[in-house]
């Protein structure tokens, strides 16, 4: 083997390895690029008081397309206690709508965490801080 097919070869590694690499970013990049479908939160009453609430939770693809056939869970407590479990299903409305209803106990920052399987399966979680004040 004299030197020019080495260098040759060398080359070859070499180039392969920055293939891999950059298919490796993008690779690794692209979940965060499919995943900016839409969920979103509103309240009724708004703004919150002690007592019943509900919360509708609103779900978009990546499209902005309203999602009918989505499963919605969610999980109600307070950000800086246990104050018993509130979660369940929430019931879909609709036009990419889904309700949620819940007791506010206590004035405060409370969460809700929404889980959404979306109709391909995809699992999307997403956390909102509401106030009661
Ligand atoms: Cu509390």
């Amino acid at each position: 083997m004299n030197t020019k097919t080495i260098l040759v070869i060398i080359a070859i590694v070499v180039s392969i390895g920055i293939l891999f690499e950059l298919q490796g970013r993008f690779v690794t990049g692209s979940p965060n690029i499919s995943s900016t479908s839409g969920i979103s939160l509103s309240t009724n009453p708004d703004p919150l008081q002690p007592g019943p609430a509900t919360f509708l939770i609103e779900v978009k693809d990546k499209n902005g397309k309203p999602v009918d056939d989505a499963k919605v869970s969610y999980d109600l407590n307070m950000t800086t206690m246990n104050m018993g479990p509130q979660q369940g299903d929430a019931t879909p409305q609709g036009n990419g709508r889904y309700s949620a209803v819940g007791r506010m106990t206590m004035r405060g920052p409370w969460r809700v965490s929404a889980k959404v399987t979306m109709p391909d399966g995809s699992v999307e979680n997403r956390d909102f801080t509401v106030d009661v004040p």
